[in-house]
């Protein structure tokens, strides 16, 4: 019986193996692609979606790489145990099989379920780790951005396009036109010109936050006295939207971010008119935080 379980053992990990070897052909492919190449993307949730946001950019498209690559590892793993199982029941049942063998112990069978896993981990950990240098820096970034996560909105910074900072904040349920999204459109959208690599410098001023787009494959904590790195790059014009998804109190919702590629001319123009309009991010004169009115009454509310 070991024998033949260690010989299915075996034969298992080949089926693994050209699944992963398929997965990753895919991988060569362009993946992660959006709907229609159209002049306005959209990065939102939908109703009764699953799996990913579609890709708007490089950093989500390795991200979609590597779960599909996990995803086929999963099912892999899952069917080969399910059909272990269902083998051992059917073949090794009580009318067929009146007196068990009564053996315990198989060097080659333990061996074969320590190294096996073990070689799966490193088939996933080398993509994995891949991916991970791949998002920590941007490499001859095109503009940098600060975000700063603050109780409860966000603080954006342009420091190389005229230093210029302001703050964004919900557009509140009552006041939403038809076109804009409740609990993501926000008053101030972060705007970036289309295929430009985009660094993105976090900070914290209060507690940790998490600046998340998941179309645009960004996600990284906003952390008091840390500065972190990382970079994305929207390779069409469009809107993405994202949320602080790092539970930071009671006005967390309040939190939501939306980012506004456009085209590099339509850019500069946003700039030209932000540096008028906005105060300089280190002029002593940033907008003091105050807070919007519900945030104001809930926090009254509470406790002290
Ligand atoms: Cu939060």
């Amino acid at each position: 019986m070991f024998a033949k379980a260690s010989g299915l053992a075996y034969a298992g990990l080949f089926v693994a193996l050209s699944v992963i070897g398929s997965a990753s052909a895919q991988n060569a492919a362009p993946s992660g692609g959006l709907v229609g190449e159209t002049h306005s993307s959209l990065g939102a949730p939908t109703p009764w979606g699953i799996g990913l946001q579609p890709a708007a950019g490089p950093v989500k498209e390795a991200v979609h790489d590597f779960n599909t690559l996990v995803l086929w590892i999963i099912i892999a793993i899952t069917a080969f145990v399910m059909a272990l199982l269902g083998w051992v029941v059917f073949k090794y049942r009580e009318s067929v099989n009146p007196t068990p063998s009564r053996t315990s112990h198989n060097t080659m069978i333990e061996i074969a379920w320590t190294v096996i896993p073990v070689l799966i981990l490193v088939v996933i950990a080398i993509p994995s780790f891949r991916l991970i240098y791949y998002q920590d820096r941007a490499r001859d970034a095109d503009l940098t951005i600060n975000v700063q996560g603050r109780q409860w909105y966000w603080h954006y910074a342009y420091p190389d396009n005229g230093n210029f900072a302001f703050d964004s904040r919900p557009i509140p349920t009552e006041d939403l036109k038809s076109d804009q999204l409740r609990n993501l459109t926000v008053d101030e959208p972060l705007v970036i010109p289309v295929g430009a690599t985009v660094r993105v410098l976090t900070t914290g001023q209060d507690v940790i936050h998490s600046f998340f787009v998941p179309s645009l494959g960004v996600q990284k904590y906003t952390i008091p006295g840390r500065t972190l790195e990382t970079w994305f790059k929207a390779d069409r014009a469009g809107t993405f939207y994202g949320q602080c998804n790092q539970i930071c109190g009671t006005n967390h919702w309040f939190m939501p971010i939306q980012v506004q590629a456009v085209p590099a001319a339509e850019f500069q123009a946003w700039v030209a008119s932000a540096q008028k309009k906005y105060a300089k991010a280190d002029s002593g004169e940033a907008p003091v935080a105050v807070l919007p009115a519900p945030a104001t009454q809930q926090l009254a509310a509470l406790p002290r």
